[in-house]
């Protein structure tokens, strides 16, 4: 098999890059490990800025989105009793986001993607890169039972932080920036109906966060120790936490409901950089973790490859590498504003088992600075809704 882009990997990154060359007229050939159904079902994000919602209404994918999505103009924070409110657009100048979850925006992607006839090859997993220095890097990869490869010009790693992209760069060409943070979310879909806003607490007992999927259906987080798994938590045992963490001790306030799915998952910043080697690019996760706290690394894996396909459709187009060349530059800014961002947020809203009574209350000063500062919340609002892309 041959192709012009080999992309590695059918979550977000991948499949909106996939799209995105389709539509610039350059072949590519998506190759997923998984199975349609398992990648369907992934539930992870919710949370879409206007870029990537602008983005799926400019390829043509976003007719379920408009119909079943639900537009969040606010964003609270409860601490000590006490109640931030954030009005998104007022903050912004109109800005707001979509609340949508990503297994929705992963099934309009792909089914837009085989509808037009593109090769996306599902139960296809990569096992090797070869020639990546050269102009002809090659995929190897198992399908069907067999062993086969992909010849390609460039190859686009999207697949995700526990790919084999990125191991594929020589590790000291690589600079690994890794914070891991001493706790992990666990979170839930209840059906049940979520609060009326987005909700960040930050309690004595630890962070939780209140976000939906429906007007029936309510995700729900809780920090936890990182070493616990979901055994360690009985139902009864969620909602009790998040009740007294949300700030309804009296159990009147959040609903409770059917917990139809739940797992637990690491809470860490991570970013390697360049994000090139040769005739290979990495893309999202495959290249950056941002804490969930931020609700932002689908957004970023998004940003990333609206870089991506501009700098391959001119090294297609005209042959010129100069924006292939600084693909990872440009990239990487935003992505640091992103990691801050995120790793502020999350070092706001949690307790960590480590914390010292100073620590506390400079969390607490920094909360209550935030309620009586237009600037204080105007810096949350405009990272939450998404910054501006430079490069336009
Ligand atoms: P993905 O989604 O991990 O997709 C990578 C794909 O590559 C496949 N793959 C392979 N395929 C072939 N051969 C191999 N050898 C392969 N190895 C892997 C995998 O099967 C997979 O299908 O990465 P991508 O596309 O970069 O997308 C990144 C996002 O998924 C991720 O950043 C977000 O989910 C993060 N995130 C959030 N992002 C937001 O923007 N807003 C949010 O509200 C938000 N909430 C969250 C989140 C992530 C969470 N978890 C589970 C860590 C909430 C949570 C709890
Ligand atoms: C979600 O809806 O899954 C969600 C919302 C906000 C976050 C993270 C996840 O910060």
């Amino acid at each position: 098999m041959r192709t012009q882009v080999g992309i590695v990997g059918a979550g977000p990154a991948g499949l909106f890059l996939a799209l995105l060359l389709q539509r610039a007229g350059i072949d590519c050939v998506v190759l997923e490990a998984k199975s349609r159904d398992y990648v369907e079902s992934r539930v992870r994000a919710g949370v879409l800025e206007q870029g990537t919602v602008d983005l799926m209404a400019d390829l043509g994918v976003d007719a379920r989105l408009r119909r079943e999505c639900m537009i969040d103009e606010g964003l609270d924070i409860r601490f000590s009793g006490r109640l931030i409110h954030l009005n998104l657009p007022g903050l912004t100048g109109g800005k707001l986001v979509h609340i949508y979850g990503q297994q929705e925006v992963v099934k309009d992607l792909i089914a837009a993607r085989l509808a037009s006839g593109g090769a996306l090859l599902f139960e296809a997993e990569v096992t090797r890169l070869d020639n990546l220095t050269g102009d002809k890097p090659t995929i190897h990869f198992k399908h069907d039972g067999k062993d086969q490869t992909l010849t390609c010009d460039v190859i686009a790693g999207c697949d995700g932080f526990h790919g084999v992209c990125r191991p594929a760069i020589p590790a000291d060409l690589l600079k690994i920036y890794d914070r891991e943070f001493p706790f992990s979310w666990l979170g839930i879909l209840s059906e049940s109906a979520p609060l009326t806003e987005m909700t960040y607490a930050n309690h004595d007992r630890g962070f939780a966060l209140c976000s939906r999927r429906s007007p029936k259906v309510a995700r729900l987080y809780v920090q936890c120790p990182p070493d616990d798994d979901l055994a360690d938590w009985p139902d009864s045992r969620i909602w009790d936490e998040l009740h007294v963490r949300l700030g309804d001790p009296g159990r009147s306030e959040l609903a409770e409901g059917r917990i139809f799915q739940r797992n637990i998952a690491p809470v860490r910043s991570f970013v390697s950089a360049p994000m090139r080697y040769g005739r290979l690019f990495l893309t999202g996760d495959a290249s950056h973790i941002v804490p969930p706290t931020g609700a932002k690394g689908l957004n970023l894996a998004v940003a990333d490859v609206r870089v991506l396909s501009r700098a391959l459709t001119e090294f297609f187009g005209n042959g010129s590498a100069e924006q292939l060349d600084r693909y990872s530059d440009t990239c990487l800014r935003r992505i640091w504003k992103v990691v801050r961002y995120s790793t502020y947020m999350t070092m706001l809203l949690h307790r960590p088992p480590d914390q010292t009574p100073f620590d506390r209350e400079i969390q607490l000063a920094e909360l209550d600075y935030i309620a009586n500062s237009h600037a204080g919340a105007v810096a949350i609002a405009e990272n939450y809704v998404g910054l501006p892309f430079e490069e336009d």
